[in-house]
Formats: C-alpha cells, structure tokens, sequence
C-alpha cells in the first residue's frame, strides 16, 4: 500500500517534472516581472546618482540608450521628492532616452506589458512603448494622474511577431530640463488567453478575469489606456474606445462582484469599454451585468450609461449595507450579426478621503443572451404540434 502510494507520488512528481522541463525546452516567458524589472538589482559600481553614459550596461539587465538615470526614494530634484512607485529605485528617462530588454517570447501569442510610471516635472510627459520586432507601439500620455500618489500602472498588449523580441520604453519628449523624464518601475509581462465563448453568454471575457499582470503587492489597479484593437487588447475580447483609461481592479485591494477581476470606470464620458457581441438579427435579447463600488471611498453617487445595440440606459448604484454591487440589465433586440455593447461613467468620481484621485463604478459579469425562454418554449411547442400532427396522420392512415 505505502509503495503504492510512493509510487503514485513519485509519478505526478515526475511528470511534473516533465511538464516544468518542456516549459523550459520550449523557452516560454514566465508570467510576471521581468528580471530586475523593479530595478532594485545594485548595479556593480552600487547604486549611484551619477547619470548613466550612452549604450551602457550599467543598470544589470536592461540596456540603456541616452540620459537614463537610477533614482533612489526620497530623492530629491530641486524642491521636489521624486516619486519611486515600489520599493528603493526607479529608472528616468532623459530627452529622447530608452531603456530596453531582451525577452523570449512565443511567436504568435499575445503578451501583456504592465508597468508603473509617474511624472517629474510638470510638463507634457508621455512615454512610449514598443516591442520590436513587432511593428506595434503605443505612446502613452502620463499628463493625466489618475492616483494621489503621483504614479499608476499601465497595461499595454502586442501580438508576438517572433520568437524573441525587446521591450523598449522611450521618453519622445524634448524638455528644456534633460532631467525632466518620466520614472519607470516594475516591468512585468503576461501572456494573454482568449478565453472561450461560454454557450449561454455572447459576450467574451465578459467577467474581466483574463488580463493584464496585475502585481499582488500593489495596490491601485492597472490602468488601461485607449486600445481601439480587439485583436491586441490587454483586456481580451473588450476595447477602450475613450481618450482617458479605465482601471483594472483585483479582489485583493478592491472589492470585486464576481471572481478576481472587474473594472472600475473612471473620467465619466472619457472612459468607455466596449465590444461587439455575435447577435441573431431580430431576436430579442437581455444583456445583464453587475454594478457596483470598488470599497475606494469613491463619492457617491455613481451611476454607469449601459449601451446593448440601440437602447441607452442610465442606471444609478444603489448603495446597500449587505452587498458591494448589484445586478441590472438591458433589454434590446438585436438589429444585425453584431451588436455593441459599452459602459461609461455617469459622473466624474473623485476619491471621498483624497479628493483628487479618479474613481467610478465597478462593472463586472456582463451576459448577452436571447432574453426569456421563448426560443425554447416555441421549440418545445413547435415539436409538440409536429408529432401532434404526426400521430394525426398515423391515426388517420
Ligand atoms: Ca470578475
């Protein structure tokens, strides 16, 4: 019995072993921060806060090009206290500089980049990412803070064109003070699945569970800039379709309707998420889902436009003591192959105990499907009056 036991402990050990080996074999990116990704690996002339020369190596890992500095927290820049989103150090970016790193990646798969920046100086700062050789990138516009703490996490999704590629941050800015460049901290990467279109459900990733890396130890959600891609998105299946960002929220800092994930809304008409959905042309349908409040202390009320085909429909969170959201639905009927269904803010939210940073409702758990029984029941019915019929004409015969 006990060898049975061993034996049977020793071959899930094994293959274990063989799964964890063929991972390795077949040279797949381990989800989450890149090596050194939060720059906290001393350098080996020791963190300095000499500025690092062009080409350099200086910063273990990572290849630098231009004016890149690493900074300490509590470091100061004329009277300010520069911001270092997690932990001692953090990269900036001078005019026109970059930082990049190799990484392996799967031809073909699509990769989630999350990222923390914040600003120096008060001028335009916006950050550009890239991950050659995929042609994709996208300039990200840091002018916006949505956070009182001075930084957020930014989440931006590319197709693999290789087996290998680069992830580049650049600061394209041309500021009169070099010195004024946007500050980079903990770089992870995730490979992203499209989830699989539930039967009962038209909508795909309809409970925001797959996404973007989100780390366990920081606590303000993931922001998703404008992504008008459904191919490349960071969040599968939906598309942010506004100039502003929504925010990816977790069950571990906020409180979520249904799983791990949700979205916040945030910057009322300037946050918009959407998709198109697979529709029969004249059905009628139900799109529900869940409407809440992250537990952020965000001001009330709140209130989110929900948009299935063509009906619009404001609908205002109800606060109750028992529960973080509620449920609420959209009836509309269908008028082509594909319908779009989309949510924004009511209301511009802002934090009750900070007063400045950005909050909305939570939308989670959104369904699309042919509303009440009917389809069925005019089947049963229909079947009903066939064998009915059937029966007559045996009877008959
Ligand atoms: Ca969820």
């Amino acid at each position: 019995m006990r060898r049975m036991v061993w034996g049977s402990t020793r071959s899930k050990w094994v293959t274990l072993c063989v799964i964890l080996l063929l991972r390795f074999a077949a040279g797949q990116i381990q989800d989450g921060l890149l090596i050194n990704g939060d720059f906290e690996t001393q350098p080996s002339g020791g963190f300095s806060n000499e500025k690092l020369g062009d080409g350099s190596a200086a910063i273990p890992n990572w290849k630098s090009n231009g004016t890149v500095e690493l900074i300490e927290s509590g470091q100061k820049q004329g009277g300010m206290i520069l911001i270092v989103p997690q932990g001692s150090h953090a990269v900036r970016l001078g005019n026109d500089a970059e930082i990049s790193q190799e990484v392996r990646l799967e031809k073909g798969a699509l990769y989630a980049v999350t990222f923390s920046a914040a600003r120096t100086c008060a001028q335009l700062e916006s950050l550009n990412v890239s991950a050659p050789p995929s042609g994709a990138s996208q300039s990200i516009d840091l002018q916006t803070v949505y956070s009182v703490q001075g930084w957020d996490s930014y989440a931006w999704a590319f197709e693999a064109e290789d087996d290998g590629g680069r992830m580049v941050f650049r600061n394209p800015g041309m500021e009169d003070d070099p010195t004024c460049g946007p500050v980079i901290d903990d770089v992870a990467v995730k490979k992203l699945f499209t989830p699989e279109k539930p039967k009962d459900n038209a909508v795909l990733n309809g409970d925001f569970e797959e996404g973007a890396w989100m780390f366990r130890n920081e606590s303000l959600g993931v922001l998703l800039p404008t992504n008008l891609d459904d191919e490349t998105s960071a969040l599968p299946g939906w598309i942010v379709e506004s100039n502003r960002a929504v925010r990816y929220i977790d069950s571990y800092h906020f409180a979520v309707p249904q799983g791990k994930r949700a979205i916040e809304l945030l910057s009322g008409k300037e946050g918009i998420i959407s998709q198109m959905v697979q529709t029969t042309p004249n059905k009628p349908y139900r799109m529900s889902f869940s409407l809440g409040h992250a537990g952020d202390s965000c001001k009330q009320p709140l209130a989110v436009m929900a948009f299935a085909g063509d009906q619009a429909q404001n609908i205002h969170y109800t606060p109750n003591a028992n529960s973080t959201f509620q449920t609420a639905d959209v009836n509309f009927t269908a008028k082509a192959e594909r319908t779009r269904v989309a949510f924004y803010s009511v209301y511009y939210n802002t934090r009750s105990d900070d007063m400045s940073s950005l909050c909305g409702p939570v939308v989670d758990d959104v369904r699309v499907a042919l509303s009440g029984a009917s389809r069925s029941v005019l089947g049963r019915v229909g079947w009903l009056l066939v064998s009915g019929f059937v029966l007559f004409c045996l009877v008959l015969v």
